[in-house]
């Protein structure tokens, strides 16, 4: 019996000690130690040993148990940090390879001249004011001094959506919008898109306007162009000659049309400036008293200025972009560059 319980032992350390897998340790745990397995069956002959051997076979039988039950327990644990460690190698990262970009959006160009413009208005002591894109005639017309069946309203062909419903042509509206809402003195910019069926290289059917507001006691076309001049020098820079010309909007009286030197050809004439030296980047004059009329303010006792600059002409001629239709291309690789 002694024999036996040697031989058992002496097979199972070996066993033991060849496998490295645990399904196999496992089975062999079964076979030897499990309900029906040999030692067990050695364990449960006893009663049918002599007793003068009885406790010694008991006692080795035991020994033997817990050693092999030792020797399944450390294997086990050690296969299983081996398929651990095999399957980490097998996981490892490839520092070789090039890392993922992360995808960085960021604002709009137009946004950020916008933005940047409302900032510098901000500090000439502009406030904030806005007004819908969907307008009605009376305020994208009528209210301005152009009547229906006017000629003047031909200098804006916009899109209807009914006989009194406009996709509005310019951000002046939102003068007449403030005006009502507001008694003097007013003083204010609004940005906002605005709409015309209008398309070339400087011109868009959709592009964003900037439109400002001054009205109190006593001003006069002198602080029109001293406020263009000072907002020309700041964003511009002292370099950039501004003209003036003088022109007509039917909301305004004296009007004016004012030009900045194309930056892209320096003066000389490009394609951009129509060879002609200068870029047009906005309307102005003197608020026509006839306004008034339509908001209730008393002109004797209120004058005013007002101007429309195209936010995209400005952004053109800051940052040299030859043609208006790159800002809504959604070309990547443009929109980066700013
Ligand atoms: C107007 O829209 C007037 N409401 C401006 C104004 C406001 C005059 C207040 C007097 C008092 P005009 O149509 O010229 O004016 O447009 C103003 C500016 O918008 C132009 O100088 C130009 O910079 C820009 N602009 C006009 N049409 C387009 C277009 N299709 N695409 C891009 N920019 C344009």
């Amino acid at each position: 019996m002694k024999d036996q319980l040697e031989d058992l032992k002496q097979r199972y350390v070996a066993l033991i000690s060849a496998l490295s897998d645990e399904k196999a340790l496992s089975e062999a745990r079964t076979k030897v130690l499990g309900r029906k397995g040999e030692l067990t069956a050695i364990l449960r002959g006893l009663k049918d040993v002599a007793p003068e051997l009885r406790s010694e076979i008991g006692r080795l039988a035991n020994l033997a148990k817990e050693q092999l039950e030792k020797m399944f327990t450390e294997r086990e644990a050690a296969v299983q940090a081996e398929v651990e460690k095999a399957k980490v190698a097998g996981e490892s990262v490839d520092v070789t390879l090039p890392g993922r970009r992360s995808f960085f959006g960021r604002t709009h160009i137009l946004n950020r001249v916008t933005d940047e413009l409302i900032e510098l208005f901000g500090g000439l002591g502009f406030q904030l004011a806005e007004g819908p894109e969907v307008e009605l005639d009376y305020y994208n017309f009528e209210a301005l001094n152009i009547p229906h069946d006017h000629p003047a309203r031909d200098m804006q062909d916009t899109f209807y959506f009914s006989k009194n419903v406009v996709l509005r042509t310019h951000t002046s509206p939102v003068q007449i919008r403030t005006m009502e809402k507001q008694s003097p003195p007013v003083r204010v910019i609004c940005p906002g898109k605005v709409y015309r069926r209008d398309a070339d290289i400087t011109h868009s059917p959709m592009f964003m306007q900037i439109e400002g507001l001054w009205v109190d006691r006593d001003i006069s076309l002198a602080d029109l162009k001293g406020m263009l001049t000072v907002f020309c020098s700041e964003y511009f820079g002292e370099d950039f000659a501004l003209r003036f010309r003088p022109s007509f909007f039917p909301f305004t009286e004296p009007s004016a049309e004012v030009d900045i030197q194309c930056v892209i050809c320096g003066g000389s004439g490009c394609r951009t400036c129509s060879f002609t030296g200068w870029l047009e980047i906005l309307g102005a004059g003197m608020v026509d008293p006839e306004l008034y009329r339509f908001v209730h303010y008393d002109p004797e006792v209120y004058t005013g200025f007002a101007f429309g600059m195209g936010i995209e002409r400005v952004a053109m001629l800051k940052y040299g972009i030859p043609d208006i239709r790159s800002f809504y291309e959604n070309d990547i690789r443009f929109l980066h560059q700013f």
